[in-house]
């Protein structure tokens, strides 16, 4: 309020306020300018870099005009929030994004060209913003979009990565890990120097008495560390509304601390202090539904959520109302539990801070908080020990048993005989060392808790939470099914369809209700729109044959059915049954007369994704994928019959490429384990089939599709569980068909045997917990029906057309209306000039 330009003075403010290009002419001035002063160039030395500098600089300038109207009109209204806590946000770029939903792109590539340079060259300068693993931080980028664009006020918050995740080159056939070091040259990011917040490490807790004699709790003598605030302009599509993704980037405190030991001449170690400090940011954790209970991980979780909820507070707290209409003006979603501690931290505010009771305080926590589960893997479920969080958060550990108290007084209670229930929904397991359970924490300090598909939130009902929906009721637990947005995925990712979609349509309404892509349907049997469809999906593939090209050297013929399997590498995803199939086709095919191999349909195999760096048995399925391709792709008994290709670092912007260009598509994990899955959904969408097991929301696409379009293959869910306790007892037959597979492994037709042993063994002698061999002949029977209905053109088009018209169900935009109505109770608020 005190930095305000007073009345009288505004208008000589306004008269000359910012404003936005609106024409090609426009642009171009602005992207000179920007070039020559911002950048320092001139048309002496602008590179196709500088081009791009400047076009990004040229739009930011339009982003942050929206961003400042926005931010204004929506503190104005001062109506509920929505905030988003996620450690990851997996954006890819920016720019294509931006031009497209500020709708200027034509102007953008008229405006370039008259200035020597192609659009296409421009955008492909952008580095990937890749904070973020896999599908968890690419659903938090696409709910980004889909709130701005649907108007809610929202933000999103995280942290700034100095590294994103790694870039991953491939030495040899093995994965080698390079930094992303990405923050050079960005300039979709602004820095709050002002807004920085000062978070607590380590020290003790002291216990009091105030005046009226109740013991208080303050908490002493820690480590500072500071957060500084950098703000990412998030514009909704075809709206004005231009919503902040706030990252927070650690810095040491610069106290009066720091200038004691310079002045004492301690300069190495006031040094060494601020590169501790900065370590807190420095790096995104680059494991994929793992979690491995490191030290350093949980202080960025701490900082990151005590910066937050520091934030948030400090923003309800000038609207000047009381505490208990906090959740009628906040909801905030917890992206996993990585963001759990925020419940403690709220409660620490409300209670050391504020002064509140407990029970009031406890009541605007629980009312305020969402938690969405993302897995059922229970190497992913996160627990820290209780050492760990006394020394590092010794107040919230404190707070945290007081929770669990309360909570184990209720359920005890209820459940007063059932001593064994108490001890399974503890938030303290009782192990050596004792462990904080913080799904269980979530759970307790949420008023709702979701799964990601259908089939995953029956799961949690029904296995991992079963006791909670006794103790809490079925209504806490919900199904929000994943979505994506089509904007990128449709939209960016693919101008062509996009294109011949809203030619049709009369209009590119479809892209903010995807349900419009129903009328589609109407044109399935129309010659010359099927013509179109089939030409499409050729340019796609001629453009990732392309790509694949200038990255592997290797040609690939677009007549060949492309099938694609992209994604992080795990072993629960199966892309080892993947490679296998691929051995068995190799080792089928090496058998076939001339005559028979007339009948073949071409293949190209195509594969993309990284392994956690740690995980041993993923970057041995990398290096077998690797050493396949060697061998098949060189064998001139086959020729284009198959080819196999790995491509190298798969990250958002070639998922752009890869995604429209598939002919199949593999979503194949063992049934009950993907979460989800997001990337069946936008290889569908593009006009792509799939193979997929009965897992996540491969079910709803069936469903929605219809089963005549999906190639579904393998066990149930349902049948898992006894075929895993069947292997453990030694009721295990490997496959024949893969053993001859293992065998021409073993043969060391693919390199040293040795190398893939820990593999084989896997399988063979371990128990086989994937169900590899168990869904294996049942997987390549259905690729052999696939390569039927190859054959058969007219009926492939069919199928991929029904498909996308069927897909509106999948779009983002869907999915954040039913967490705003059905979780967060939040209006939109359209932002007007
Ligand atoms: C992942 C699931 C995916 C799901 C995404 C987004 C984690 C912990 N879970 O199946 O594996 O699509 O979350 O919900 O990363």
């Amino acid at each position: 309020v005190e930095a305000s330009i007073p009345e009288p003075l505004r208008e000589a403010w306004r008269k000359y306020s910012a404003s936005e290009f609106t024409n090609k002419e426009e642009f171009e001035k602005e992207l000179v300018r920007h070039i020559e002063t911002t950048l320092a160039r001139s048309l002496y030395n602008c590179d196709e870099n500088a081009a791009y500098s400047g076009t990004a600089l040229a739009f930011r300038d339009r982003l942050i005009i929206e961003w400042n109207k926005t931010q204004q009109r929506q503190t104005f209204t001062d109506q509920k929030r929505v905030y988003y806590l996620s450690l990851e946000f997996l954006m890819g770029r920016a720019l294509d994004n931006a031009m497209l939903n500020v709708g200027m792109k034509d102007a953008a590539r008229d405006g370039l060209s008259d200035l020597g340079f192609r659009i296409e060259d421009v955008i492909a300068q952008e580095h990937d913003a890749a904070l973020g693993n896999g599908g968890l931080g690419r659903l938090a980028a696409c709910f980004l979009d889909s709130m701005a664009t649907l108007n809610y006020p929202a933000w999103g918050y995280g942290l700034r990565y100095r590294y994103g995740i790694f870039k991953q080159e491939i030495v040899n056939g093995y994965q080698m890990e390079v930094p992303d070091y990405w923050l050079d040259n960005n300039p979709w990011e602004f820095p709050r120097h002002e807004i920085t917040v000062d978070i607590q490490f380590y020290g003790r807790v002291k216990n009091h008495q105030n005046e009226n004699g109740k013991v208080v709790h303050t908490w002493e003598d820690g480590e500072i560390v500071q957060a500084v605030a950098y703000d990412v302009p998030i514009p909704g599509y075809g709206t004005k509304t231009t919503n902040n993704l706030r990252l927070w980037s650690s810095k040491a405190s610069s106290g009066e601390f720091d200038f004691q030991k310079f002045n004492a001449g301690d300069y190495e170690s006031a040094v060494a202090d601020q590169q501790n400090a900065e370590t807190i940011s420095a790096v995104l954790y680059p494991n994929d539904n793992l979690e491995r209970g490191k030290e350093l991980r949980l202080k960025q979780q701490y900082f990151w959520c005590a910066a937050s909820l520091f934030d948030i507070v400090r923003r309800f707290k000038k609207t000047r109302r009381a505490w208990n209409e906090f959740p009628d003006q906040v909801a905030i979603q917890l992206n996993d539990t990585h963001p759990t501690l925020a419940i403690v931290e709220l409660q620490r505010i409300l209670i050391d801070e504020e002064g509140l009771e407990w029970d009031e305080a406890w009541n605007i926590v629980t009312k305020t908080f969402g938690y969405t589960n993302h897995t059922v893997l229970p190497e992913a479920l996160e627990k820290w020990s209780v050492p760990l969080m006394q020394n590092l958060l010794p107040r919230h550990l404190q707070l945290i048993y007081d929770i669990n108290l309360f909570f184990l007084q209720t359920v005890e209670k209820r459940f007063p005989k059932d001593r064994e229930m108490l001890s399974r929904v503890s938030i303290i397991e009782e192990s050596h060392p004792k462990m904080v359970r913080m799904a269980y924490l979530a759970i307790i300090g949420s008023h709702k808790v979701n799964g990601v598909a259908e089939l995953h939130s029956d799961l949690l009902k029904t296995t991992l939470f079963k006791d909670f929906v006794e103790i809490y009721g079925p209504d806490r637990f919900t199904n929000v099914t994943n979505g994506v947005t089509p904007r990128r995925w449709l939209h960016q990712a693919n101008p062509l369809l996009s294109a011949l979609i809203a030619e049709k349509l009369g209009g590119h309404e479809f892209l903010t209700d995807l349900t419009l892509l129903d009328k589609l349907e109407a044109f399935v049997d129309d010659k010359d729109f099927r013509h179109e469809w089939a030409h499409i999906k050729t340019m796609n593939k001629l453009r990732l044959a392309k790509f694949i090209k200038s990255t592997t050297g290797h040609e690939v013929d677009p007549n060949s059915l492309f099938d694609i399997q992209v994604k992080r590498i795990h072993e629960y995803k199966r892309q080892q049954l993947n490679i296998f199939g691929v051995i068995h086709r190799y080792l089928t095919i090496k058998d076939m007369s001339a005559e028979e191999k007339k009948k073949v349909v071409p293949r190209v195999s195509i594969f993309g994704g990284k392994a956690a760096p740690g995980y041993w048995m993923a970057k041995t399925i990398i290096h077998l994928i690797n050493k396949v391709a060697d061998v098949v792709n060189k064998d001139a008994d086959i020729g284009n019959l198959l080819k196999v290709i790995f491509i190298e670092d798969y990250n958002v912007s070639k998922a752009e490429i890869i995604c429209p260009a598939s002919d199949l598509s593999e979503h194949i994990s063992t049934a009950g384990t993907e979460g989800s899955g997001t990337s069946n959904m936008k290889f569908v969408m593009n006009g792509g089939l799939i193979i997929g097991t009965c897992d996540g929301a491969n079910i709803e696409i069936t469903r929605e599709i219809g089963e005549n379009n999906i190639f579904l293959f393998g066990n149930l869910a349902e049948d898992v569980e006894e075929l895993r306790h069947r292997h453990f007892y030694g009721d295990f037959q490997l496959d024949p068909q893969l053993a001859k597979v293992f065998a021409a492994i073993k043969s060391n037709m693919f390199g040293d045997a040795a190398d893939f042993s820990a593999l084989t063994a896997s399988i063979e002698e371990h128990g086989d917990y994937y169900l590899v061999s168990d869904d294996f002949n049942s997987y390549i029977t259905t690729h052999g029906m696939v390569d039927e209905a190859f054959k058969n053109k007219e009926e492939w088009l069919a199928k991929s057309i029904t498909s996308v018209a069927r897909m509106g169900f999948f779009s983002t935009d869907r999915v954040i209306n039913e967490y705003a109505d059905s979780i967060w109770n939040v209006e939109p608020l359209e932002i007007k000039d």
